[in-house]
């Protein structure tokens, strides 16, 4: 093998059974030197006469985690892809495909040109490639259908989602699995198999393909399900036009050929680019730049909430399926009760949906312990204080799980925006002390913003991103600032929306501008479901005059319209119903406000509801990188895309800017700047880098950027 290339495979001999191993820490990517390894070992195993067989497996814990995402949208070495798995599916020998782990995209693709395939019952295999705005391209999209039927191979793909070794037994993906030593057993497998004079193919198997030609359901399904859970999305429909080509086409290969073109128009298509942003975003948001990759992490082996509410007892469920034992602890009894009756149905409506089985819910419940005792969480790792937003009342909760529990406990707050800074100071372990701000419901929303306080320390930070990771959550670090990153930059989102409604624009406009952008939901139908009067109230008890953005919806609460907790706010709702329906009884209250602040109501395009929206974003975001606040410009697209509905194939708010180029991000804000000239003032960094014709990408690194905002001068105004 040349130096050059990525990657390896590992030859060795067994008896009359070769053994190649891909070897490509950690996860085993089909990078170029895999490919030619591969290559050239199923051509030296084919012309040695003393091999009757082949296999095919992975060093470490994966067996190949499909193709080499960082060699998309470049030139790349080594053999192609397709080539090398042709040459596997006309191997001489036969061939087995020994799945000792995750086996994705084009790694379930490699095992599905081989024979036969055998995985240990750790196995996992999947076709996630929808998820970085792909299909799978070397042939998956033909042969899964062959093997577990149109109807399941379109919903693996479109959901990306992977099926355990014991699901992809019974589908027919594998056949067999190992209790044992795999390559053993692959050996007596294989042994049993060499006489044969043929040996299966999996393109040969056409009854299930020809069972779907001529029923339009299959495909009728598909569109169905992509409509709903992939909107906006690309790849979905070129994935349903490969299968159709699967049932439809007598020949095999022109399916495959179908599929290359398919798959060729997925790798162009921009949307590609911003869903491998958000894969390579992700792995980079989980480190920390100036935290060493080998800092030594506590072990998390037990875990307390404080506060059994919606959001302790979504917490409390996060842990306890990433498998750690958690004490809930409540001081009133009733409530406590109630927040374990409210973590139990939500697991049974999961056992009723079929995602998990009563016996999952079982063990998974059975890790929940409801306490009133503070005593209780003397010896816990960590304690998850989830009470209601008052410093008064968290600081005491503080000062007394600094005395209660050892010295090593880390003591986390669940705040949206509290000065993290503020509670490590009442305790003598400040070291040990970290924000996690979850996002409602905790249970199913990603994003995890963890908050570093001036002394939280290297150990603490790394643990809690770590233990981020085990619970499957997108976590990403916040500089302990007004806001931290995501509810700051909400805050100019917000405002502009208010001001569209009194420039004249309506709600239901202003929704479907912006939920025809991609949002998962428009920030009025948004208002509507966390309340209207939660501002409201919040001025009234702290005698604050209503800012202008917020008249209207201050006047809509004076009317007793709260939003969806009472069927009427921006919208009107039917009983039981979030459906929002117009509420045309509002437009004179719209009418009267902007007469009575002297703003002239105006016909306003859906592009200028979409640009002020977005770009508020944006140049916030520009502000957050630019005092420290986020690491870098893709933590904030991880952020609005796991937090806040923004559409995951657009990139994020960051590179949908560096998209659209920063030069003309500015030349959009200079046009507004005439209708607000302090709110439209280019944040210094989006300027200069505007200037030096760079991306956020490029932002200097943080020592170099300037001051903090402090939470005293924070005006976070919006809601
Ligand atoms: C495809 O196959 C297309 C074909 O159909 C057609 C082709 C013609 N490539 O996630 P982790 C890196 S598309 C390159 O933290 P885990 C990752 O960036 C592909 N690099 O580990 C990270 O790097 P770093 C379809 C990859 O244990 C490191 O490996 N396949 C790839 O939590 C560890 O990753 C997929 O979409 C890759 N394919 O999870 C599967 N995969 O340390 C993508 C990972 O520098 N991969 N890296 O940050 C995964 O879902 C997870 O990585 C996996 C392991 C579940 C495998």
């Amino acid at each position: 093998m040349t130096n050059e290339l990525k990657g390896k495979v590992n030859y060795s001999v067994n008896g009359n059974i070769a053994i190649l191993e891909v070897d490509n820490p950690p996860v085993n990517p089909l990078s170029s030197g895999v490919r030619a390894g591969l290559a050239e070992f199923i051509e030296k195993a084919n012309s040695d006469d003393s091999i009757k067989g082949i296999i095919l497996t992975g060093a470490g814990r994966s067996f190949i985690a499909g193709a080499d995402i960082s060699e998309f949208g470049k030139s790349f070495d080594g053999p192609d892809l397709n080539s090398t798995l042709r040459d596997i599916e006309f191997s001489k020998k036969p061939v087995i495909a020994a799945i000792n782990g995750t086996a994705l995209g084009g790694g379930l693709e490699t095992a599905l040109v081989c024979n036969y395939r055998m995985g240990t019952n750790k196995a996992i295999v999947g076709l996630p490639e929808v998820n970085l705005g792909l299909l799978p391209g070397a042939g998956g999209t033909q042969r899964l259908p062959r093997l577990v039927g149109p109807s399941q191979a379109l919903k693996m793909m479109l959901s990306g989602a992977p099926l355990s070794a014991e699901k992809a037994l019974t589908s027919g993906i594998l056949d067999a699995i190992s209790e044992n030593s795999l390559i053993e057993d692959a050996i007596e497998f294989l042994q049993d198999k060499i006489e044969l004079s043929e040996h299966p193919k999996v393109r040969d198997k056409n009854e299930k393909v020809l069972e779907a030609r001529g029923s339009e359901n299959v495909l009728a399904e598909a569109k169905a399900l992509a409509a709903k859970t992939r909107r906006g999305q690309f790849a979905p429909g070129q994935i349903i036009a490969c299968v159709e080509a699967a049932i439809n086409e007598d020949d095999f290969d022109a399916g495959l050929k179908k599929e290359s073109e398919y798959f060729l128009e997925c790798l162009m298509n921009p949307q590609r680019e911003a869903m491998i942003h958000i894969f390579f975003g992700e792995r980079a948001a989980s480190k920390i730049s100036d935290i060493p990759k080998d800092t030594p992490l506590m072990s998390i082996n037990s875990a307390g909430i404080v506060g059994s509410g919606t959001m302790g007892g979504g917490i409390a469920m996060n842990l306890a399926n990433a498998g750690i034992p958690v004490l809930v602890l409540d001081q009133d009894e009733k409530n406590l009760e109630r927040g374990m009756g409210v973590i139990e149905k939500n697991y049974q409506m999961m056992v009723d949906r079929g995602r998990m089985s009563e016996e999952q819910k079982e063990k998974v419940f059975g890790l929940i312990t409801p306490t009133l005792s503070y005593e209780d969480l003397a010896n816990v790792d960590i304690v998850v204080e989830a009470v209601y937003e008052n410093l008064e009342l968290k600081q005491e909760i503080f000062k007394t799980l600094d005395s209660v529990t050892n010295n090593n406990t880390i003591l986390a707050s669940n705040t949206s925006g509290l000065d993290i800074d503020a509670l490590a100071s009442v305790t003598e372990r400040p070291g040990k002390v970290v924000g996690t701000h979850f996002f409602s419901p905790a249970n199913v929303m990603r994003l995890l913003e963890v908050v570093r306080g001036k002394d939280s320390s290297d150990e603490t930070m790394a643990t809690v991103m770590s233990l981020g990771k085990r619970m499957g959550k997108a976590a990403v670090v916040s500089l302990n600032a007004p806001g931290f990153i995501g509810n700051r930059m909400l805050a100019g989102y917000t405002y502009q929306a208010n001001m569209l409604l009194l420039e004249g624009a309506l709600p239901s406009q202003v929704d479907n501008a912006l939920e025809s952008f991609g949002m998962s939901m428009g920030p009025f139908r948004m208002l509507d479901l966390v309340g209207l009067d939660l501002g409201w109230r919040a001025r009234k008890l702290a005698n604050i005059e209503t800012p202008l953005a917020n008249k209207i919806s201050d006047e809509l609460c004076e009317r007793d319209r709260f939003g969806q907790k009472n069927s009427r706010g921006f919208y009107n709702y039917s009983e039981g119903s979030r459906a929002p329906n117009p509420a045309p009884e509002n437009e004179e209250i719209y009418k009267e406000i902007s007469e009575k602040n002297n703003i002239k109501r105006r016909e306003i395009s859906d592009q200028e509801i979409i640009d002020r929206c977005i770009l508020a974003l944006v140049n916030e975001g520009a502000r957050i990188l630019e005092e420290g606040v986020a690491q870098r410009s893709g933590d904030m697209d991880i952020v609005y895309i796991n937090g806040y509905g923004f559409p995951i194939w657009r990139g994020g708010p960051m590179f949908y800017a560096n998209q659209l180029g920063l030069k003309e991000v500015i030349k959009k804000m200079d046009v507004f700047s005439e209708l607000d000239k302090e709110f439209w003032k280019p944040a210094p960094l989006l300027q200069k880098l505007s200037d030096q014709s760079a991306s956020f990408g490029e932002a200097p690194p943080v020592g170099e950027r300037s001051e903090l905002l402090s939470f005293k001068q924070a005006n976070m105004g919006g809601v």
